[in-house]
């Protein structure tokens, strides 16, 4: 279990609602460190780890890494980081990975940022994205879709029966997006 005291705020949504870009806002504006569980899988496998392989074919499959493949990966991000509150990313992705980091960790979320957007605009936005993600191809892409609705949003809505949701509407531009995200933040900072 983690020593550090830590505030965590889960940052959820589906595949291209826009977390990581309103992660970035986040930081630049409150102070947050951002872990996004996917960057964290992405860099385990460039740094030639001997999971690599695996995680590279769940990626490439759309599928749920090993929740304590992940969990070691965030929990070594927030030991090496002197900051106190987190926004992590992504992550956690079905009622296994949420149980297991709670009890591995003893983190509780203070609250879930969620980016809900139409599965339309989602597909738009990762087929235009160009950033040559290997799963930001039509066949994968479904296959995220379908994880994300069977096995992310039943954690969605865990937390939204504790009252622990808050719920943005990401199908706007980018801005307007913050305006939202911000009025979240700022009763927190003031
Ligand atoms: N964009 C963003 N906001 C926009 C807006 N308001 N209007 C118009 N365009 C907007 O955005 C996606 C694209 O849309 C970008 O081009 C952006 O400019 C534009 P982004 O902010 O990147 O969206 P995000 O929600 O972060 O999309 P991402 O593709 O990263 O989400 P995923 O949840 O699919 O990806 P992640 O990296 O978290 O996970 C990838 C895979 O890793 C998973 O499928 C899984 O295989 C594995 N994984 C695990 O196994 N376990 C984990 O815990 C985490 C990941
Ligand atoms: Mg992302």
């Amino acid at each position: 279990p983690s020593e550090k005291k830590v505030t965590v705020i889960f940052v959820l949504g589906g595949p291209g609602s826009g977390k990581g870009t309103q992660c970035a806002n986040i930081v630049e504006n409150y102070g947050y460190t951002h872990l996004s569980a996917g960057d964290l899988l992405r860099a385990e496998i460039k740094s030639g780890s001997e999971n690599g392989t695996m995680i590279q074919n769940m990626i490439k499959e759309g599928k749920i890494v090993p929740s304590e493949v992940t969990i070691k990966l965030l929990e070594r991000a927030i030991q090496e980081n002197g900051n106190d509150k987190f926004l992590i990313d992504g992550f956690p992705r079905n009622e296994e990975n949420r149980a297991a980091f709670e009890s591995v960790t003893g983190i509780v979320p203070e609250f879930v940022l969620f980016f809900d957007c139409p599965e339309e605009e989602m597909e738009r936005r990762l087929l235009n994205r160009n950033q040559g993600r290997d799963d930001d191809n039509i066949e994968t892409i479904r296959k995220r879709f379908n994880v994300y609705m069977e096995s992310s949003l039943p954690v969605i809505e865990y937390y939204n029966a504790k009252g622990k949701v808050r719920k943005i509407n990401a199908a706007k531009p980018v801005e307007e997006v913050f305006e939202d995200v911000k009025a979240v933040f700022i009763p927190l900072h003031e």
